[in-house]
């Protein structure tokens, strides 16, 4: 009896001994081929109503459906979560983000990004795209790479933004005194400045209150931002048309982020973000002449302005501005020149 106890007893042990096996083994197994899975909080200022909420809703559900749930995005709008210089400074950190923002705001950390959105650079949408594309703007990209920053688009435009005050704008002395909002890089404060204005940099949550209260006279943005948040109901109904600035957000991850994510997410990613940035840019120019007619049925009115003046007093910042140079801005005017075909 005894041996066969022994028999049978050693018999369970090694049942017993490849049942855990084989469990352990089904765990590894399990963990080696586990699906890759990531969460990123993408966050960004726009409100609601806006084109680029609804664009980054769009990317944010085409990604997840196209990597099978995969890659997950949840977006939050209307500043949320951290925005502008905090939100990129989550993504150099490696923190699992997204933040999208105009190209100045990496300027911090690269500072050809500055240069790139400088003042009185661009005539239309277009050229801008395609100077993206070219190869003096990819190595810039690159750089932002080496600092641990990928760029998933520079592209997400939201039209040329405008002085809006309450009185008529042409030359920067008319803008003596005159207290406008703007976001919070040096490259906006500064350019304000230039321009004539008291630049009072506030976030954009922040900034209807500040209007009604006489914190600030005005403020400059897009006519999609003017129509999009209702900027015309504080009052302020006069637009010079200052075209000071091309109104764009970059897209930006952390490299060791990115790093992580299996290539053929990547590729989707990048896909994506790129197709739904060419789609807004479409939608806004065909649609940027009825928000035109929508603001003057809400009374507001659109001056022209004497151009050159402005641009003699902003040129100077390409020399000024933090870590950029008048190289920079030459290196962009050859670039624009070849795609206007000279002109
Ligand atoms: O970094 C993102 C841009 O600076 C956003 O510009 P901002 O802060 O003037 O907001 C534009 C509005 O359209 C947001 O609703």
């Amino acid at each position: 009896m005894l041996g066969w106890d022994i028999v049978h007893c050693k018999r369970n042990f090694l049942f017993l001994l490849v049942v855990i096996l084989l469990g352990l083994n089904s765990g590894c197994t399990k963990s080696k081929n586990k699906e890759f899975e990531i969460t990123l909080r993408l966050s960004h200022v726009f409100s609601p109503k806006e084109q680029l909420t609804r664009s980054m809703d769009n990317v944010a559900e085409r990604i997840n459906k196209n990597t099978n749930g995969a890659v997950r995005i949840l977006t939050f709008p209307q500043g949320q979560i951290a925005t502008y210089k905090d939100g990129v400074e989550l993504v150099v950190r490696g923190a699992h983000f997204i933040s999208v923002e105009d190209p100045s705001y990496i300027g911090d950390y690269v500072p050809e990004f500055t240069a790139l959105v400088g003042p009185m650079l661009y005539r239309n949408f277009d050229e801008y795209v395609d100077l993206v594309k070219s190869s003096l703007v990819r190595g810039w990209v690159e750089k932002a790479e080496k600092k641990g920053i990928k760029v998933l688009s520079l592209q997400y435009i939201f039209g040329f933004r405008n002085i809006i005050t309450d009185k008529v704008v042409k030359t920067p002395s008319d803008l003596s005194g005159v207290k406008l909002r703007t976001p919070g890089s040096q490259l906006f404060i500064k350019t304000i400045n230039a321009m004539g204005a008291t630049a009072t940099p506030l976030p954009w949550g922040e900034t209807f209150s500040a209007l009604q209260q006489g914190v600030v006279d005005g403020l400059e943005g897009s006519e999609f931002t003017n129509v999009g948040t209702k900027v015309y109901e504080t009052g302020k109904k006069n637009v010079a048309l200052t075209n000071h600035f091309l109104g764009t957000c970059g897209v930006y991850i952390s490299m060791k982020v990115w790093e992580k994510i299996p290539l053929e997410y990547q590729k989707i990613i990048e896909d994506e973000f790129n197709f739904e940035s060419m789609k807004m840019i479409g939608l806004l120019k065909a649609q940027h002449a009825g928000v035109v007619k929508e603001l003057e049925s809400h009374g507001v009115k659109f001056n022209r302005v004497d151009r050159e003046s402005f641009e003699k007093e902003t040129v100077k910042l390409y020399s000024e501005l933090p870590g950029v140079n008048r190289e920079m801005y030459d290196q962009i005017q050859n670039e624009l020149k070849k795609i206007r075909g000279g002109k």
